[in-house]
């Protein structure tokens, strides 16, 4: 197939017909940011990097490469864990980065919705959808640079799932560039639309293997008026279960986020930042970060997120608090949550697994896996957090300080993470909670999933795009493995 692909020079010119010189990049330095994931994990190469301007170039890139057979990587703001987002290495791709399409077309304040384009970045939705005084609730730390497309490709969750749901909640109407070029378009904002299958539902979490979505509907939230948040210390994980029921039981719906954090993961996001102090005194194994919000005024939220916690603290349940007294000290609790990833970046050496099990299950899990995995590394320090009130962690033990980063993560596939995902899986929970599939996981699959879910995966593949052009060796395992 190698052979009848066109060269990279004839790529190259028809490339420039369509989107204008300015908008292709190629050559080994003018591509590199746009094959290299932003970790520096996947390297791969490209004939072209594309930037179109509209859909309609987005269509006409796509005719051409399925004309000439010529496989297509999606790009957003590259912010994939799972290596989704760059070409492989065997130079064949096109990559189409959308980033210059990041134009918000229309916010309508009486439907609550929000028309844009996939290369806004999630951040500029989100001060878009302020300016009419309306919240975007996505919320994740790379909120800078990912963009829509990118959050919907991959269905991105983050902190205030528990409240609003991940990105396939949000989603009303949806704009895709199909492997061969047609434009497959439902950007209506109906909340009730029973005609038929919800086409735009493949497209979210399909991670680029089945289109390109160049435009989405998205639905606003009205602004909470108020909210409150407390770094609370909790005597082991089955305390912060119990607590969250006791949030849920004495607010409803304010909840918002409840983040679970370990000690080892403190440690090394206040060593890694340098300037924070621990929002509490001593030190405890596990935290959780609790974000109430509310159409109510603030001191209201905040007599409710007390009484949540004397709660806790008459039952055992809490052993300590800190309670945000001001805008920067919410501020200051959420950057140390937030910068956890980065920080375990920074240090190197991070087996990530991303696990989701019930809630009821949750906090059996990490003490099991916690205490299995510690047999196995017995130094490993367990950087345990994220979603609890989803039943999502992120399971990242890391590096002993004085091992290399290059000898801990030989451990990675076998054996840490086969436990951690093989236990996850006994529980009824997933692999991957939140953040896709990519080439890295792509391969366990064909343990986790059966075959009839693999089946259909393939069939709808199959479906949409035959000749396997779009973000070809992503998401799905070869057939028969
Ligand atoms: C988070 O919740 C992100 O901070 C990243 O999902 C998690 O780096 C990770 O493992
Ligand atoms: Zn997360």
């Amino acid at each position: 197939m190698t052979a009848e692909l066109p060269t990279p020079d004839t790529t190259l010119r028809a490339m420039q017909a369509i989107v204008g010189a300015n908008a292709c990049r190629s050559g080994d330095a003018d591509t590199q940011a746009y094959v290299t994931d932003y970790r520096g994990i996947y390297r791969g190469q490209a004939q072209v990097v594309v930037l179109p301007a509209s859909t309609e170039e987005v269509s006409r890139v796509l005719q051409w490469c399925h004309a000439q057979r010529v496989p297509v990587v999606p790009q957003g703001g590259n912010t994939s864990l799972m290596g989704g987002a760059v070409p492989d290495d065997s130079g064949t791709a096109v990559v189409v980065n959308l980033s210059r399409m990041n134009r918000v077309l229309a916010i309508d304040p009486v439907n609550d919705t929000m028309t844009v384009q996939a290369g806004v970045t999630l951040s500029a939705a989100r001060s878009a959808a302020e300016a009419e005084q309306r919240l975007f609730p996505l919320r994740i730390g790379s909120e800078g640079s990912c963009q829509i497309g990118g959050n919907l490709s991959t269905n991105a969750g983050g902190t205030a799932v528990l409240r609003y749901g991940n990105m396939r909640d949000l989603v009303l109407g949806l704009e895709v560039v199909l492997p061969d070029g047609r434009i497959y378009s439902s950007l209506r904002g109906l909340r009730k639309d029973n005609t038929g299958y919800d086409l735009k539902q493949l497209f979210v979490g399909a991670e680029g293997t089945l289109g390109i979505i160049t435009g989405a509907v998205l639905k606003l939230m009205p602004q909470p008026r108020s909210s409150a948040v407390a770094f609370v210390a909790v005597p082991d994980p089955a305390a912060a279960v119990a607590l969250l029921g006791e949030a849920k039981r004495l607010s409803g719906q304010a909840v918002t986020a409840f983040e679970l954090i370990s000690r080892p993961a403190l440690d090394l996001v206040l060593e890694y930042l340098g300037n924070i102090a621990s929002p509490l005194q001593e030190r405890h194994d596990w935290m959780v970060l609790v974000e109430l919000t509310s159409g109510t005024d603030a001191e209201s939220l905040n007599a409710t997120l007390m009484e949540i916690l004397e709660s806790g603290f008459s039952q055992g349940l809490v052993l300590d608090a800190a309670v945000a007294a001001s805008l920067s000290d919410a501020q200051t609790f959420w950057r140390i949550r937030e910068e956890i990833s980065d920080a375990q970046t920074r240090t190197g050496g991070s087996i990530k697994c991303d696990v989701s099990v019930p809630l009821s299950r949750i906090a059996a899990f990490v003490e099991e896996a916690s205490a299995r995995v510690l047999e196995l590394v017995p130094d490993a320090r367990m950087v345990i957090y994220g979603h609890m009130g989803d039943g999502n962690v992120h399971f990242n033990p890391l590096r002993p300080k004085d091992q290399p980063a290059r000898d801990f993560l030989t451990q990675w596939y076998e054996p840490v993470s086969a436990l951690v995902d093989g236990m996850a899986h006994a529980e009824n929970g997933s692999i991957s909670a939140e953040h896709g599939i990519g080439v890295a996981k792509r391969d366990d699959l064909t343990r986790y999933k059966s075959q009839v879910e693999l089946e259909l995966m393939w069939q709808v593949k199959q479906a949409l795009d035959p000749l396997n052009l779009l973000n070809p060796g992503k998401v799905l395992p070869a057939p028969g493995r």
